[in-house]
């Protein structure tokens, strides 16, 4: 499954304009609807790594984006399930104050929690009225963290069962991207994901500020990225850091996994270095690993399977 990851910010910062630079999907800034799309990661490496197996298509891996028009408890509740949430701050307005608006909106983060806790525990004393001796831990429960998060403290500093089961907007990594000229100028990269790429670079003086954007989500969910090179396509996918090649495979195919036998890792740079697998094999930096093994950054898998 793609990460996740959802734009919040306050009205007229710029979040659909975030949304359309990152997804090329051109969607109308002025239409008041959610926008889902798939924003691909750029990295060097697969055009490093593509001519190795002269690789016929280049697939860069994908954040899915959710862009929310406005904000609120209702619309903020709608990124309850995502990884990571990026959160824009208007830069480009006279009087702008990105930093007084970053505070804004976390308030608004820990109101949309708090009214969600509420809701949640209105319904649990109703359920509770049966007796169920859950359901009453679970009232206790929430009578607690509201207490807690009324008295100023944040769900992320109360770590309790209740809260995970919550899925709290406040306990998710934030991504601050202050649009304007001191920091991305988002309404140019909007203009730009409409060109092609070649066109678009020729714009820029260097790489997309947006490239930037993409790593620090990666680096604040500590995903690694591994590659699968072959003749018809080379690809990236991520993955959390920590986990297995067999979770790897699982993110290729199911049936990948179920038929897991073994995998071939490769260090990317060896790999363009080497020139081929077969150079690799000779130079002795071809592993062979098992269901087990830690995926690093930069591996590229070769998956062994049965079905
Ligand atoms: N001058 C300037 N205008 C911008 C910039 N970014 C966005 N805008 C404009 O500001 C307006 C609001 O941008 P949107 O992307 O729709 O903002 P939003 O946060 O999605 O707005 P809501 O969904 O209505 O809350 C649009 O008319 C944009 O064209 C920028 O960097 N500079
Ligand atoms: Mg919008």
């Amino acid at each position: 499954m793609a990460l996740e990851v959802g734009i919040v910010g306050l009205p007229k910062s710029g979040k659909t304009t975030l949304f359309n630079a990152l997804t090329h999907a051109g969607a109308h800034v002025h239409e008041a609807k959610p926008h889902v799309g798939m924003a691909p990661i750029a990295d060097g490496r697969l055009t490093q790594l593509a001519p190795v197996e002269r690789s016929a298509k280049l697939t860069p891996a994908v954040i899915r984006v959710q862009d929310v028009p406005g904000t609120g408890p209702a619309l903020l509740g709608n990124l309850r399930k995502v990884d990571a949430l990026l959160c824009v701050l208007n830069g480009f307005s006279s009087g702008a104050d990105p930093a007084a608006d970053l505070e804004t909106l976390k308030l608004e983060l820990l109101v949309a929690d708090r009214d969600h806790v509420e809701k949640r525990l209105e319904r649990a004393r109703q359920l509770a009225k049966s007796g169920d001796a859950k359901l009453k831990q679970e009232v206790a429960g929430l009578e607690e963290l509201l207490a807690h998060v009324d008295a100023g403290g944040t769900i992320a500093g109360y770590s309790d069962e209740v809260s995970d089961a919550l899925e709290p907007l406040t306990t998710k990594p934030i991504v601050a991207v202050e649009n304007g000229p001191g920091g991305i100028d988002l309404q140019l990269e909007a203009e730009l994901a409409e060109l092609s790429e070649e066109e678009a670079a020729a714009f820029r003086d260097g790489p997309s500020a947006l490239e930037e954007v993409a790593q620090r989500l990666i680096e604040s969910l500590g995903l690694v990225t591994f590659f699968t090179i072959g003749p018809t396509e080379a690809r990236a996918w991520t993955l959390r850091g920590g986990r297995t090649a067999l979770d790897a495979a699982a993110e290729i195919h199911t049936d990948i996994a179920r038929g897991f036998i073994r995998c071939e890792v490769i260090s990317w740079n060896d790999l363009v270095e080497c020139g081929s697998r077969a150079e690799v094999a000779k130079r002795g930096l071809q592993r062979l690993e098992g269901k087990d093994y830690v995926v690093a950054e930069g591996d590229v898998l070769n998956i062994r399977f049965n079905v």
